[in-house]
């Protein structure tokens, strides 16, 4: 079939919204028809070269949802018509990860999925016979998509595709990282450095998690607001600190007597190697956690004083907030359907494929938290 999509057609250009030919689903597969799709920051890094995977000409997007509109042979849970949200950590609950309660990377798809293609070794998408390439298994920005059925998580059918479809990465990772990796307890005090669309959702996931201390940090003035909005109790701008930035946190989360200060966890949602240095050196002596959550460039490489660790720091990292997908993400959409997460708020610009390019605009500037594209 022929489909409308956003081509990355090189490192560094813009995306290129054409007309490309999808085959339809082979043996474990699902042909979905994506109702809409978050622009993730992690696109754009794939989009400007800076990404070691990143393979080109390819079809990018992984924050979708959708419907699904055909499976293909051998194919058991899940039907045309169901409503999806794919999966960039697959959960297929079969492979040595999956059986491991300590990791939600999921092995079963990911070899094939960082080369661009189907469990098969072939892509569904060409131009004119030759390939296009897929991306994180998921491939959002196309009106249809083809996934591994162990690739997407169905969700309840009265969810809004424009919000939830969030979920499929920003959100899930936010709070996910809150929740599930650090398993922040209630009473502590956390600190998230940067206040975008993945450190909100951070600073919510502490807040559900009954944070009492959640300091956000962030060069940008114009995040407090809506940081507030999601639970932040105190807003630090590094560019205004005189002296150390980390001995001013430190001696923000001083609790008095012994204690010495520092967070009981610290999050860097920003993917700056220097801000997660000072991330995981403002964590609590003995006992603090900091967990990194922002992707780097190929090349760049994080350092500290190893008495950090010796002293009792722990360095952690996460990827899609720790979530096992069919099993997690039906319950984050339940719970933002509950009132229980917001999401609304966060989509600050909606658009259709023609202006996806606007939408990372948008992004570059600091002027949006999470652009939509809705088809
Ligand atoms: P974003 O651009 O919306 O937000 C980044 C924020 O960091 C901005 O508010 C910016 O002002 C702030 N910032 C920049 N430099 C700073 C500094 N030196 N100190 C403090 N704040 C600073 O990006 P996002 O969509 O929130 O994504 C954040 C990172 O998370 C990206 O690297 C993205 O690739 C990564 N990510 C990781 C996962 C995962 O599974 N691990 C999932 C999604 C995104
Ligand atoms: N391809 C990059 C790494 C990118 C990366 O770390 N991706 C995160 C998800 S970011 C979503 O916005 C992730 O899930 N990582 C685990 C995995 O298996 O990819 C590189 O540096 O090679
Ligand atoms: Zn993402």
């Amino acid at each position: 079939m022929e489909v409308r999509a956003a081509i990355a057609t090189k490192a560094g250009a813009p995306l290129e919204v054409t007309t490309v030919n999808l085959e339809g689903p082979k043996a474990g597969e699902v042909l979905v028809q994506i109702k809409a799709t978050g622009l993730c920051h992690t696109d754009a890094f794939t989009l400007s070269g800076d990404d070691p995977e990143g393979i080109f000409p390819s079809i990018l997007g992984h924050e979708g949802a959708g419907i699904v509109v055909d499976t293909g042979p051998g194919v058991t849970s899940l039907k045309k018509g169901d409503h999806v949200i794919p999966l960039y950590t697959a959960e297929c609950r079969t492979c040595e990860y999956c059986l491991n309660p300590k990791t939600n990377l999921c092995q079963r798809v990911r070899a094939t999925q960082g080369r661009g293609v189907m469990p098969d070794g072939t892509s569904r998408f060409s131009i004119g016979g030759e390939p296009i390439y897929h991306y994180m298994g998921c491939s959002t920005f196309s009106e249809y998509t083809v996934l591994p059925e162990i690739s997407l998580a169905k969700i309840r059918e009265d969810a809004p595709f424009d919000s939830v479809c969030y979920i499929g990465c920003g959100v899930t990772t936010g709070v996910g990282a809150a929740i599930y990796t650090a398993d922040v307890e209630i009473g502590s005090s956390c600190i998230v450095f940067g206040l975008g669309g993945i450190g909100l959702n951070v600073v919510q996931g502490c807040r559900l998690a009954g944070a009492d201390r959640i300091i956000g940090v962030d060069i940008n003035d114009s995040k407090k607001a809506m940081a507030e909005r999601f639970g932040m109790t105190d807003f630090v701008n590094p560019t205004e600190v005189e002296g150390d930035l980390v001995a001013h946190l430190v001696n923000m989360t001083n609790r008095g007597g012994l204690d010495g200060g520092g967070a009981d966890y610290t999050f860097d949602a920003t993917g700056n190697v220097g801000v997660m240095r000072t991330a995981l050196e403002a964590c609590h002596k003995g006992w603090g956690e900091s967990i990194i959550i922002g992707v780097a460039p190929a090349g760049a490489e994080i350092s500290t004083r190893p008495f950090q660790l010796v002293t009792g720091r722990n360095w952690r990292g996460t990827a899609f907030g720790g979530a096992r997908g069919r099993t997690d993400v039906p319950k984050i959409v339940d719970w933002y359907m509950e009132g229980k997460i917001e999401i609304d708020p966060m989509i600050t610009h909606k658009m259709p494929l023609e202006d996806i390019n606007k939408g990372f605009d948008l992004m570059h500037h600091g002027e949006s938290i999470r652009g939509v594209v809705q088809y």
